[in-house]
């Protein structure tokens, strides 16, 4: 057997090599760079699993720690994400990356609202090479589509891809509506949470923290056929308290009367101008999103991990982080009779008091 058209293995310290000069090539907006390290890369012999996954993927998270130590601007991000997808595009066109199907079917798609879709892609193409037949849906698919799109094509199992939490809810009414009509699930993306816990939480058949496991996974065994009578509730019964219903219900409004608020409690936005106003509001609106998702899990730490990354980010910025402090208070303030809600902004504000510093730079 002729072995020299077989892809070689990498050695980690020459794929850390190439990922530096990838993302020189990404940083520099180079295009042109950025897809002929691919292709030459691929042409070496190096597999195109690694090229995605040791490479590409890697790239795409220091753009993400990049953006986040606002090193890189949203404009230079997107810029960055668009190469990224086309250097996908190029391992995708390689030859070295045509694999004949030898595996069942499957769809894999990102939650309804959710644009984070280079990981489902890079999902989408390591699962092909795997000897899969992918339909690849991208960002943002509406449920009913997605599931008019499994029946039409009898696919065994969807990927269902979300990377930001605030989609959590909506992932839940999607891994159900896709068990009601006999397909089985199997979820990932950032947003599932550490170890995959909100997965379990919501019911989905298998969850896996990244595409070569996600691989295994769906070689190993096939994923079980779903029960056909789960129903969504059935998952979190701490529903039945309504406050998720309320404070999702009431978001726009209750932002509208804590911006209001907050310039009374925190004199210096009174000197913010329109652009730093509209921020605000949107970080209002952040909040709230990810305090309703937190009570649609029942989970405190997701509500107190997303305060503590807005506080870096804000500090990243400039802004002090104490600002945080009284739009928790008004919040508690506003959503008084709801106790889950102001146990989860009672959580939040103790941790932010112990660890962000003050307008003096001391810890308060
Ligand atoms: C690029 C990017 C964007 C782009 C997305 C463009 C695009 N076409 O994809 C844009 C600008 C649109 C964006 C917007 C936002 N983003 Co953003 N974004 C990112 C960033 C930098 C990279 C995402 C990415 O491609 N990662 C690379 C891949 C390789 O990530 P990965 O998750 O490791 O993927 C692997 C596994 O998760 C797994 N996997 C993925 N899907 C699936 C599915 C299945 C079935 C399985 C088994 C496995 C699996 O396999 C993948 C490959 O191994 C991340 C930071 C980061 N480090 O990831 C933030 C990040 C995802 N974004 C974040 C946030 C907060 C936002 C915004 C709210 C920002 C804002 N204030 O507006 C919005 C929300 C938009 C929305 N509604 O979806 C947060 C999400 C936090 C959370 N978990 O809740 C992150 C994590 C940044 C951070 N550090 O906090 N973002």
């Amino acid at each position: 057997m002729n072995t020299s058209s077989l892809p070689r293995p990498a050695g980690a310290g020459h794929l850390k090599e190439l990922a530096e000069r990838l993302w020189e090539a990404v940083a520099a907006l180079d295009e042109h760079a950025a897809t002929e390290l691919v292709v030459r890369t691929l042409d070496e012999g190096i597999s195109a699993e690694s090229v995605l996954l040791d490479v590409i993927a890697v790239v795409q998270g220091r753009v993400g720690e990049e953006w986040a130590g606002n090193r890189l601007s949203v404009a230079q991000e997107h810029a960055a994400t668009a190469i990224n997808d086309r250097a996908v595009t190029a391992v995708g066109l390689h030859p070295s990356a045509r694999t004949a199907v030898t595996r069942g079917r499957i769809t894999v798609a990102c939650v309804d609202g959710e644009w984070h879709a280079l990981p489902a892609r890079l999902l989408a193409e390591v699962l092909k090479l795997r000897g899969w037949r992918v339909d690849y849906l991208g960002a943002q698919v509406p449920t009913p589509h997605l599931i008019s799109h499994l029946h039409n094509t009898r696919a065994d199992a969807v990927a269902l891809s979300s990377s930001i939490a605030t989609r959590l809810p909506t992932a839940h009414a999607v891994i159900t509506a896709c068990q009601a009509v006999g397909v089985p699930v199997i979820v990932g993306g950032a947003a599932f949470g550490p170890e995959g816990r909100y997965a379990r939480l919501l019911g989905a058949d298998a969850w896996a923290p990244d595409a070569r496991a996600a691989a295994e996974r769906l070689i190993s065994s096939p994923l079980p056929l779903p029960l056909p009578d789960h129903q969504q509730f059935d998952d979190l019964p701490h529903l039945a308290d309504q406050e998720y219903t309320m404070v999702t219900r009431t978001g726009a409004t209750l932002v509208q009367t804590v911006f209001a608020a907050l310039q009374d409690s925190f004199p210096a936005m009174r000197d913010y101008d329109d652009a730093q106003r509209e921020r605000t509001a949107e970080d209002l609106a952040h909040i709230v999103e990810f305090l309703s998702t937190a009570l649609y899990l029942d989970d405190d730490e997701l509500f107190t991990w997303f305060t503590t990354w807005t506080a870096r980010i804000l500090q990243a910025r400039g802004v002090p982080a104490h600002s945080l402090l009284p739009a928790l208070d008004l919040l508690a303030r506003e959503l008084k009779d709801f106790p889950r809600a102001v146990r989860m902004l009672a959580a939040a504000n103790h941790i932010l008091t112990a660890h962000i510093p003050t307008a003096a730079g001391n810890a308060v």
